[in-house]
């Protein structure tokens, strides 16, 4: 099976080769020539086969009868759904149903869930996974530049950049297949400073670590631009001719003391000096963040200080230079770009702007007054949930129990839901509280398009046939689109056919796709957006000679030294950060189906510093404690002298009593309404008497 990973935003090419035996067959995993890994596939991509093939898998719809999920036809499954759909939707309104997406869905079934609740259900509350992992830096990037593409310039630049900042990336865990490009800059000169609470795998590859308090980046970057300006690494030729409000900012700046941003970001006023005076004295740089900056209830803000620093450096739009938010899931960047989000039409259109929701209802056929108007983000559709403004929700591509911050809360708005179908490969955290399982297809046997971080276009061929009576998602949304009597707005027989008229959709738009086919994908193995033409080769590198912006400038801003939404207090003294490791995958319920990858990580744990643990009567591998104000769990400990003294770490990727997301704080950035993920308040106790 020559295929894709369907894990994270890199997307290595592999090869499956089932070898039969008498019993059973055994498979080796190749990996396969691609551009963005080199050829190179990392531990879950090798095992990526395991959840695939295993006998966990959805092969029939379920309907909870008598409070048990029961084996049903697609008939009665799609009888279910009409029935209830039309009984909330007569009695509530058409956004009495929502709709929730995720990034590992392909772009043909991410644009089809967009137009599904736009065109089918006609209701406002649509939105996705994305939410929690791009919007900071896609709302950032979209506002200070103009386009939000993950990277303004290819993989194979990096080697090329003299000094490189990571900030809250981890790398070497979450994109194992992208550090030779690190090891090459390094090799060729490069200093890399990494920003993060915790030694990981990618500050080890770091020159100098700066080990900011949790929440503290915006303050940080704060701090380097003081020393970049006042020192005299400004590149005023490039802040003159394509910036603007630049004489804000450096105002903004000169009433800030080193000092003081010391102070409050925990990392000393010399190594600030340090990491600004690498950056400004290199020929040549780039920037990336992700998560660590990113899941903050000041994420936007936060990423568009990084930007400032590229730009104020000029460090952009030339060889070696550039800006790169690390896209998380194997769809994240085509995931956000063609309709999933609440706010959001085809080709990043805008459901606000008269003219996109014109262009995009003659696409579809549809009178424009029909379009429904802007919804709320995914953790606000929770809330509506809980308000009972939404009554029934269809999940697709997610595990919302374990993935939502403040999960206690949402796991009972789900449970209120008069209809909750999940459509899904197994039976997630979620789909076991649902009224209606939809199996559906896995990567081995869904094709179509995924738009890896880079903002590269691949064909992802199928390899064999849909699992039992399983569907591809697509397919399930034209089955109920046509239940619905929508069946002539969803007349697709192949995911090529939706991608066609996707092109079209996006053409025009910031996420251009009409130049883009699955015949040159085939041949040229993965195109660039933004491609208007057939002709057109694909935009490597961004922003050479102007942004996005009609006027040509990039926007600097003045950026507060935000603090996190929670503080930590007597009872609750300790930051809470979480996050990810190398052998599972966001909730898990992937990887834990993959014998290989579970039994290298089999239970979630806490990190915690050896003098913290000892103030707390913490032993290490004990059983312990975590509680914030929202809920509790149960993790073992690790002492690790690699954290902060006054932060510990807990990964995402375990439900039920290890769900992290039981204690974590649902404050929400007031742009991009990103959770703030990696900040809050525990208190630990240890369950060992
Ligand atoms: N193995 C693995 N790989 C994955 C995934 C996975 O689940 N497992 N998920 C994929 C997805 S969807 C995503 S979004 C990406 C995520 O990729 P990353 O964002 O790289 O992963 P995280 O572990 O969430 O966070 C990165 C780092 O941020 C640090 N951090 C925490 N708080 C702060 C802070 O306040 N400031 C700073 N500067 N750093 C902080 C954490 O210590 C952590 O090391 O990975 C993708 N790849
Ligand atoms: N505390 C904390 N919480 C976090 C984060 C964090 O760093 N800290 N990170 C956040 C981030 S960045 C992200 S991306 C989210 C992700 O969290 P989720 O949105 O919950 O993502 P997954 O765990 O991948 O869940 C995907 C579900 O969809 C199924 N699935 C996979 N592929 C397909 C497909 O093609 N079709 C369908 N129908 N189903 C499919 C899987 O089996 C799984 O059940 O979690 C967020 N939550
Ligand atoms: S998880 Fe990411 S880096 Fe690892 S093989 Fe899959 S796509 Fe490549
Ligand atoms: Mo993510």
């Amino acid at each position: 099976m020559d295929t894709q990973c369907p894990f994270c935003s890199v997307q290595c090419k592999m090869q499956i080769i089932e070898h039969p035996g008498q019993l059973r067959s055994t498979y080796t995993v190749q990996p396969k020539p691609n551009a963005a890994s080199e050829g190179r596939l990392c531990i879950k991509g090798m095992n990526a086969y395991q959840h695939a093939l295993s006998s966990s898998r959805l092969t029939y719809p379920m309907a909870r009868i008598g409070g048990k999920l029961e084996r049903v036809s697609w008939e009665e499954a799609y009888r279910l759904i009409k029935t209830n759909v039309t009984a909330l939707q007569q009695q509530y309104g058409r956004d009495s149903i929502g709709v929730y997406g995720g990034g590992s869905l392909t772009n043909e079934s991410a644009y089809l869930l967009g137009k599904f609740a736009r065109v089918a259900l006609r209701s406002k509350y649509i939105d996705y996974n994305g939410r929690f992992c791009m919007s900071a830096a896609a709302s950032a990037v979209n506002k200070a530049f103009g386009i939000d593409r993950g990277l303004t310039n290819q993989l194979s630049e990096i080697p090329l950049a003299k000094c490189i900042i990571l900030a809250g990336t981890n790398i070497a865990e979450c994109q194992p297949t992208l550090m030779p490009y690190f090891d090459r800059a390094k090799e060729n000169g490069a200093v890399i400073i990494a920003i993060d609470p915790r030694n990981t795998g990618t500050t080890e590859k770091a020159d100098l670590h700066l080990k900011v308090k949790p929440g503290m980046d915006a303050a940080l970057v704060n701090g380097m631009l003081k020393v970049l300006i006042e020192e005299g690494y400004a590149n005023e030729s490039f802040i003159d001719s394509r910036t603007k409000g630049y004489q804000d900012l450096k105002q903004h700046i000169s009433e800030l003391s080193l000092d003081h941003l010391a102070e409050i970001t925990g990392v000393p006023a010399a190594q600030i000096r340090q990491a600004a005076e690498l950056f400004g004295k290199a020929a040549t740089g780039m920037v990336f963040t992700a998560r660590g900056v990113e899941q903050q209830t000041d994420g936007y803000m936060a990423v568009r200080n990084f930007l400032n620093m590229v730009l104020v450096t000029g460090k952009i739009g030339r060889e070696g230079c550039g800006y790169g938010a690390i896209t998380g899931q194997g769809n994240g960047q085509g995931g956000r770009e063609h309709g999933q989000k609440a706010d959001q039409l085809p080709g990043y259109r805008s459901i606000e702007n008269p003219a996109d929701r014109a262009y995009i209802a003659g696409v579809w056929g549809v009178h424009v007054d029909d379009l429904p108007g802007k919804g709320v983000s995914a953790y606000e559709m929770m809330e509506k949930i809980h308000a009972e403004e939404i009554r029934a929700l269809l999940v697709m591509g997610s595990n919302p129990v374990v993935s939502n911050p403040n999960a206690n809360f949402v796991e009972e708005g789900l449970r209120k839901l008069q209809f909750l179908v999940v459509a899904d490969m197994f039976l997630s955290e979620t789909a076991l509280i649902a009224d209606l399982v939809l199996p559906t297809s896995s990567y081995l046997e869904n094709g179509g398009t995924l738009t890896n971080l880079e903002g590269r276009v691949l064909l992802r061929e199928e390899s064999r046939a849909a699992l039992g009576e399983s569907k591809h998602d697509w397919e399930i949304l034209c089955g109920i689109a046509s239940q619905l009597g929508a069946e002539a707005y969803f007349p697709y027989s192949t995911a090529e056919s939706i991608f066609e008229e996707l092109r079209v959709a996006s053409r025009g738009g910031i996420a251009d796709y009409y130049g883009i086919t699955y015949d040159r994908l085939r041949k040229e193995e993965g195109v660039y957006w933004p491609c208007p033409s057939v002709d057109h080769s694909g935009e490597k590198r961004l922003f050479e000679q102007r942004f996005a912006h009609p006027d040509g400038r990039a926007e600097l801003i003045s950026v507060d030294n935000h603090f996190p939404a929670e503080q930590v207090s007597a009872e609750f003294p300790l930051y809470l950060t979480t996050g990810r490791v190398l052998s599972h995958y966001l909730t898990g319920v992937q990887t834990r189906r993959s014998a290989t990858l579970a039994a290298r990580s089999f239970e979630s744990f806490m990190e915690i510093h050896p003098k913290t643990a000892k103030k707390y009567r913490i032993e290490d591998a004990a059983l312990v404690r975590l509680e914030s104000k929202r809920g509790s769990i149960v993790v073992r400990s690790r002492h690790t002298t690699q954290i902060r003294e006054d932060t510990v770490f807990v990964p995402m990727h375990w439900g039920d009593i290890q769900n992290v997301n039981k204690i974590t704080n649902q404050a929400l950035d007031p742009t991009c309404r990103m959770p703030g993920f990696k900040v809050c308040a525990v208190q630990v106790q240890s369950l060992v008497k």
